[in-house]
């Protein structure tokens, strides 16, 4: 059992190569199912110690191919990009929610029962404003992609309850770190803050920078990954993944300054259409069930481990 791959699906991207090196580094065979729509090869070890299979998670028979034989899933492979899934509902639809559909039956039919799988604060929508969100809040899917994340959530559950899957359910707040991609205006803000300041090109803040948001370090996410692919038992409910920390893009402003010893030159511009004023997580469920490293990684040291200081 020790030595069967575990699959992960979108390995080849942010939060899946970050998580592919912490499993080679604890010696674990893994495989990863990646179409490289966003992903890239180059964020893979380059040492044959990963077997990548080149494919859409859309299609079912290379989905079973994946499967076959692995002793747990990691299912991060998505259209991560919410404008994408507003531009393009019927597309990203076949990632979002056809691929975690085609993983379930693939995991029915060849026995597999382990799987993690990374849903959204999105499923939310504008429902958390102002005070922590516990997994309770009612869901309020705004976008295609949001109501994909909250879907899959629901297929996975039927599974579990027919067919014996064993889901742990993580919702994502904001993630940041390395080999997060910073090219499109909807990249996370870190890494869009973090690459314009060290190429010394301006900044623009959309609104008055006072809103917050609860930012992870993808290393201590990673952690939480390896602990639900080793529980015993994964007890039901998906659980929410953020520090419970508020952190507004002044103050991040003020630790990449800091970071880097100077910004280029910041303007506020007009607040986004729809954008959430405060975004923060209540995690008293994930820290019942999994251990967050302590302490966690504060903002200072992960813009310093992302700029590679
Ligand atoms: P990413 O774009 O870097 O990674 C997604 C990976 O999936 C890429 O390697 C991409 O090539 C692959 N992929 C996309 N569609 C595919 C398909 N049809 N078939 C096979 N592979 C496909 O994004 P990420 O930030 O690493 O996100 C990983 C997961 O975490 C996604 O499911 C995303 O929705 C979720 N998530 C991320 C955040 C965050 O803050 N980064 C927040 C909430 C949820
Ligand atoms: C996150 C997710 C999004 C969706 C949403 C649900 C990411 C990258 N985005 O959006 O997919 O799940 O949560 O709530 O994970 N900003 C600037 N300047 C910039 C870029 C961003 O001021 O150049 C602002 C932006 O307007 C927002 C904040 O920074 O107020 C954070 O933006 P984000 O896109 O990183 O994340 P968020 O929480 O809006």
């Amino acid at each position: 059992m020790a030595d069967l791959p575990i699959l992960v699906t979108g390995g080849a991207g942010f939060i899946g190569s970050n998580l592919i090196d912490a499993l080679v580094a604890r010696g674990y065979p893994v495989r990863v199912l990646d179409n490289l729509s966003t992903g890239k090869r180059g964020n893979l070890p380059d040492d044959g110690s990963v077997e990548l299979i080149v494919g859409d998670v859309a299609d079912a028979q290379a989905m079973r191919r994946a499967v076959q034989g692995c002793r747990a899933v990691v299912h991060l492979a998505a259209v991560a990009s919410v404008q994408a899934s507003v531009d393009d509902p019927v597309g990203t639809h076949q990632s979002n929610l056809v691929g975690t559909l085609n993983l379930c039956e693939a995991m029915r039919e060849t026995g597999v029962r382990r799987v993690v799988f990374a849903s959204s604060a999105a499923i939310y929508g504008n429902n958390g404003e102002g005070q922590p969100i516990d997994e309770d809040t009612p869901k309020v899917p705004l976008t295609p992609y949001a109501a994909d994340k909250l879907a899959s959530e629901h297929y996975l559950d039927f599974y579990r309850r027919q067919h014996g899957l064993e889901p742990a359910v993580f919702r994502f707040f904001n993630i940041y770190g390395p080999r997060q991609d910073p090219s499109s205006p909807y990249s996370g803000v870190i890494s869009i803050f973090t690459e314009r300041a060290q190429k010394g090109l301006p900044i623009a803040v959309y609104g008055d920078g006072e809103q917050t948001r609860d930012f992870l370090y993808v290393g201590d996410l990673v952690e939480l990954l390896l602990q639900a692919l080793e529980l015993p038992v994964v007890e039901v409910g998906a659980v929410n993944v953020g520090l419970n920390q508020a952190t507004s893009l002044n103050q991040l402003l003020d630790a990449v300054g800091d970071v880097l010893g100077g910004l280029p030159k910041v303007s506020y511009q007009a607040a986004r259409q729809g954008d959430i004023r405060h975004s923060r997580a209540n995690n008293t469920r994930l820290l019942q069930r999994y251990r967050l490293p302590e302490p966690a990684t504060g903002m200072r040291d992960g813009l310093a481990k992302l700029l590679g200081l």
